[in-house]
């Protein structure tokens, strides 16, 4: 909030009043060339402009010109959705890093600290910057060991989507990533009115072990920043707003990333903007590993509607060996149902539980049908967790929504004015977004 209301004032002062909150990509590309530059505080974010549901931005401090991040790569427990956390390792507390967001133009000092038990050195993903900040441990540079420093500096020639991440292979699976968004110095021909960025990752982990087996091929926790459904935060968007979505990908795993109700262009891939020639449109990208893209649209439809990668096995949560009627009886431990064991109400849990499915929801024969039970969710309301994963952003969904909501995926909610003005007030009331 501190951003947006920095924001507000400069606008006044600029006497571009009347801006919605959400204008401010729009109207911070707009100013002319000759106005001041807003004074940088102390200490403050790269600013209002991109949005990272369920991550921080990192903020930066000014040195002559210079934008200077503090970046630490340490472990940290990241809580994937309510009673499910994992030792994984990241950056400034959280996996995916946060936010480095800049200018193209800009000179960037990044003070990297290493809080990790072993060496490492940080990759600038496509960005061309002189080979000795290139970070590839023992050939463009020293290891940085544990306790040490490194420091990277160079000035940003490309505009665009962008990543960090540590060179080393198994510490990539353990988290160490974080989106780079840099501005263009001159204003892309087609503004938009909302721009996220949402960091793709997998982690395979056994029942009740937190720390992910980096060596696995078979992801059974699929997150959005960090998050996995129902836990995302909902995009929030005004009817007839133009929408852009940042998609980056770093794991072992290709996701086919698709939105309902829109077809959208690909505006936008980790090699920068492409001309409009170039825009293909689509509903389903394949954000390959090591990629990413830019989704635009025009948010014309009303609705509630999910944006998931479209791999079925990452459309779940808890997923392990499916070993059929015994996850209905007493027995947990199996079965993707069985998310009591980590403390999470299954199918399995709720039928150990006692707890009452809806009439007519499972057949009574179904644990002579060979393949059952195969998706647990849908065996009613049970496994849905609203109350837990409550937030301004979901606000207003219909009740047992979360059940539908499972793993890499998330909600763009398209809403009338007034509910759109009503969650944005409940945001600011929280203190921002989450
Ligand atoms: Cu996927």
């Amino acid at each position: 909030m501190q951003d947006r209301r920095r924001f507000l004032q400069h606008a006044a002062a600029l006497g571009a009043g009347g801006l919605s909150l959400r204008g401010q990509t729009q109207a911070r590309r707009a100013m002319p060339a000759d106005q001041p530059a807003p004074t940088a505080p102390p200490a403050t974010t790269t600013g209002p402009g991109v949005q990272t549901p369920d991550l921080k931005k990192l903020p930066w401090t000014d040195d002559g010109g210079v934008k200077v991040f503090q970046l630490v790569a340490e472990p940290v427990r990241q809580e994937l959705i309510p009673g499910k956390t994992l030792d994984l390792w990241g950056f400034n507390g959280s996996a995916p890093g946060p936010l480095i967001e800049a200018n193209q133009g800009d000179r960037l000092r990044i003070v990297f600290d290493n809080h990790l038990p072993e060496p490492i050195a940080i990759h600038w993903h496509g960005l061309e910057v002189p080979n000795a900040m290139d970070g590839v441990m023992s050939l463009t540079q020293p290891p940085v060991l544990p306790g040490g420093r490194f420091v990277y500096e160079f000035t940003l020639r490309q505009e665009g989507t962008y990543f960090y991440h540590s060179h080393m292979a198994m510490q990539e699976m353990m988290g160490l990533i974080g989106p780079l968004i840099l501005h263009p110095s001159r204003p892309y021909s087609t503004a938009v009115d909302q721009d996220y960025v949402i960091v793709l990752q997998e982690y395979a982990a056994r029942p009740n072990n937190p720390v992910p087996d980096s060596m696995a091929m078979e992801f059974n926790w699929l997150t959005m920043n960090g998050k996995s459904g129902p836990a995302t935060t909902p995009l929030i968007i005004r009817h007839n707003q133009r929408v852009k979505i940042r998609l980056i990908n770093l794991g072992m795993d290709a996701h086919p990333i698709h939105l309902h109700g829109f077809q959208f262009w690909i505006t936008g891939t980790e090699g920068g903007r492409q001309p409009e020639s170039n825009w293909i449109r689509r509903n389903t990208v394949l954000v390959g590993v090591a990629q990413a893209f830019d989704l635009e649209f025009h948010a014309t439809h009303l609705g509630e509607w999910m944006l998931h990668c479209h791999l079925p096995h990452h459309m779940m949560n808890h997923m392990v060996s499916p070993v059929g009627p015994l996850t209905r009886g007493t027995m947990t431990g199996a079965g993707r149902g069985a998310g009591k064991m980590a403390g999470m109400p299954g199918m399995a849990g709720a039928a150990m539980h006692g707890m009452a499915l809806p009439p007519g929801w499972i057949a009574p024969n179904a644990n002579r049908v060979p393949g059952f039970p195969q998706d647990a969710y849908m065996e009613g309301p049970m496994a849905a967790m609203d109350a837990a994963v409550a937030k301004p952003e979901t606000y207003g969904l219909p009740p047992g929504w979360s059940g539908a909501v499972q793993g890499m995926m998330t909600l763009v909610r398209v809403l009338e004015p007034a509910m759109f003005d009503h969650i944005e007030r409940l945001r600011a009331a929280a203190g921002g977004q989450s």
